[in-house]
């Protein structure tokens, strides 16, 4: 696959290629890709520029290694170093928690997001790989939350989408113990989609992502809509609802109700018939 750079960021890499894929990595490999306010901020107008791309259908996301000591993560949280006493302090010291921004837009986004895990995801880095819609993982991955040794908890997406996923004892097991967990483990919880070798692990998102863009756009964006309904409340609903008006406005009978409104004439619906 060919790689195309595309936008300037400190913390974040962006890439994009004409197959319609793009490529996001947390660039702090020494931090073991722990996420600042500006790493959020650049991943949220990463992930805001993807989304207005129609020729892109499919996000890689991921975190830059090895870092210099060898090790490896996708993201270790939330970086403990600017924390300050009410949040995240960004470059202003305004405290900030905007990660929950960013996965309001990762769950939102009518695109396939596809995590790809090496080494860490820990904490706040866990729930971003949670909130992708699919994950592969290399066999060094490892899996946990800490908020309740660093005095942290996410009671959204966190624990409540989490125990969706692997159940409501596991998901206590989780928060409550802290431990951490091997990509064994998480494909055994359904917490990933499959184990892949280090060294395959972008070449299999790859593959991946070239299944899902040969099928209907339409289909899959309707189908992620339909998914984050059946959890999200009426924010899931508003999703799905917005799908539905949005092929709804391609439609004769929606184009009518505006062109009579503009004609200043009342709308004429007889051609649309009241369908089984
Ligand atoms: O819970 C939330 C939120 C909830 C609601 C709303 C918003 C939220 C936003 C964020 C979060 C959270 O993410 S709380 C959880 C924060 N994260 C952690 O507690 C994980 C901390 N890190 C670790 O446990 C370990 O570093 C590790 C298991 C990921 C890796 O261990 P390893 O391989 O032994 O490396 P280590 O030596 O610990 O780390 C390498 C370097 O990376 C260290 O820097 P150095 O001492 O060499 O200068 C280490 O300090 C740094 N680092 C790793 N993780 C973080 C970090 N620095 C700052 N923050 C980190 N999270």
């Amino acid at each position: 696959i060919e790689w195309e750079p595309w936008g300037e960021y400190q913390d974040v890499l962006l890439d994009r290629s004409s197959e319609g894929i793009a490529r996001v990595a947390i660039d702090r490999p020494t931090k073991r890709n722990a996420f600042r306010p500006r790493t959020v901020m650049e991943l949220c107008d990463a992930f805001t520029r993807i989304r207005d791309d129609q020729r892109l259908g499919v996000v890689l996301f991921t975190g830059v290694g090895p870092a210099d000591d060898g090790g490896y993560a996708f993201c270790a949280g939330g970086d403990q170093s600017v924390r300050g006493d009410g949040g995240y302090l960004d470059e202003e010291g305004l405290p900030r928690l905007n990660v929950l921004d960013l996965q309001r837009i990762i769950r939102s986004l009518p695109k396939v997001v596809i995590a790809l895990v090496a080494g860490y995801a820990i904490g706040g880095g866990q729930v971003l790989h949670l909130l992708c819609d699919l994950s592969l993982a290399a066999e060094n991955a490892v899996f946990g939350q800490t908020g309740p040794k660093v005095g942290s908890f996410d009671g959204g997406f966190g624990a409540g989408y989490l125990a969706r996923v692997v159940g409501q004892r596991k998901a206590r097991e989780i928060w409550f113990l802290c431990r951490q967990y091997g990509a064994e483990e998480a494909l055994k919880m359904g917490l990933i989609n499959e184990i892949v070798p280090l060294d395959g692990l972008e070449a299999e998102g790859v593959r991946w992502a070239r299944e899902v863009l040969q099928h209907s756009p339409t289909a899959i964006r309707c189908l992620k809509a339909a998914f984050n309904a059946e959890t999200d409340g009426l924010a899931g609903l508003q999703e799905l609802a917005g799908q539905a008006t949005h092929l709804f406005y391609r439609t004769d009978e929606a184009q009518e109700g505006r062109n009579a409104f503009l004609q200043k004439r009342r709308p004429d619906f007889s051609g649309s018939g009241w369908l089984p």
